[in-house]
C-alpha cells in the first residue's frame, strides 16, 4: 500500500463567502475534505492544510504592483482557517506566500512552523501518494499539484473538494485539463474514500 496524506489548500476565510477574494461556493469545499481528513487520520496517515500567508506589503497585492486584491494577510482574521474545517489532531501547517517578490501559489514554496518544507516532511513521513483538495483550483491547488507531480508523487485531484476563482469562466476547467495531463488522477472524494 503506498504512503497516502491529504493536503488541503488554503481553506481560508477570506478565500470563502464574505472573505476579501472570495471564491464562488469557496465553502463547499470543507464537508468532503473534512470526511477524507477524518478517514486518513483515523489510518494513521499524514494531513497538512496550506495557508496563504502574506506580509501587508507584497507584489503580490495590487496595491504594490500584483493582481490581487488584499487578502490572508498574517495574523488576521482573514488569514484564519474557516472555523468548519476541522483539522485531526497532528494535522501539519504549512504557511506560503510570506515573502514580499513571490506569490506563493504552491504549497510546496511553503514552511512549517520548524522550517521544513512540503517536500521535506512527506519524505519524513515516507509518503507517496497526495489526494489534494481546496482553494483555488486555478492557482493554488493547481500549482501544487504540479509541484507534488515534478517531486515523483501520485496525485489525486479531489473533484467535488476543489473551487476556483475563475477570473476568466473556464480558467478551473483549464486548471483540471492542465493537471490531468501531467498526470494527476481526477477522483469524486467518495471514490478516494473507498480506496482507502
Ligand atoms: C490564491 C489567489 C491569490 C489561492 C492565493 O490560494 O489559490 N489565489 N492568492
Ligand atoms: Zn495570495
Amino acid at each position: 500500500m503506498l504512503q497516502t496524506a491529504l493536503l488541503i489548500v488554503d481553506v481560508q476565510n477570506d478565500f470563502c463567502p464574505g472573505g476579501a477574494l472570495a471564491v464562488n461556493e469557496g465553502d463547499q469545499v470543507i464537508p468532503p475534505l473534512n470526511r477524507v481528513a477524518e478517514a486518513i487520520a483515523q489510518r494513521g496517515g499524514l494531513v497538512l492544510a496550506s495557508r496563504d500567508w502574506h506580509p501587508r506589503e507584497t507584489k503580490h497585492f495590487a496595491a504594490f504592483g500584483g493582481k490581487w486584491p488584499v487578502h490572508c494577510v498574517q495574523n488576521t482574521q482573514g488569514a484564519a482557517f474557516h472555523p468548519g474545517l476541522k483539522l485531526p489532531d497532528g494535522a501539519i501547517v504549512i504557511s506560503k506566500g510570506s515573502g514580499s517578490e513571490d506569490d506563493g501559489y504552491s504549497a510546496f514554496e511553503g514552511r512549517a512552523d520548524d522550517g521544513k518544507t512540503l517536500h521535506e516532511i512527506l519524505q519524513a513521513h515516507g509518503v507517496q501518494r497526495l489526494l489534494v483538495g481546496g482553494l483555488a483550483t486555478d492557482y493554488c491547488v493547481r500549482a501544487s499539484v504540479q509541484d507534488a507531480l515534478k517531486h515523483g508523487y501520485e496525485v489525486t485531484v479531489l473533484t467535488d473538494a476543489i473551487r476556483g476563482v475563475n477570473l476568466q469562466p473556464d480558467d478551473s476547467e483549464c486548471a483540471l485539463e492542465e493537471m490531468q495531463a501531467a498526470g494527476a488522477r481526477l477522483m469524486h472524494s467518495a471514490d478516494a474514500l473507498r480506496e482507502l
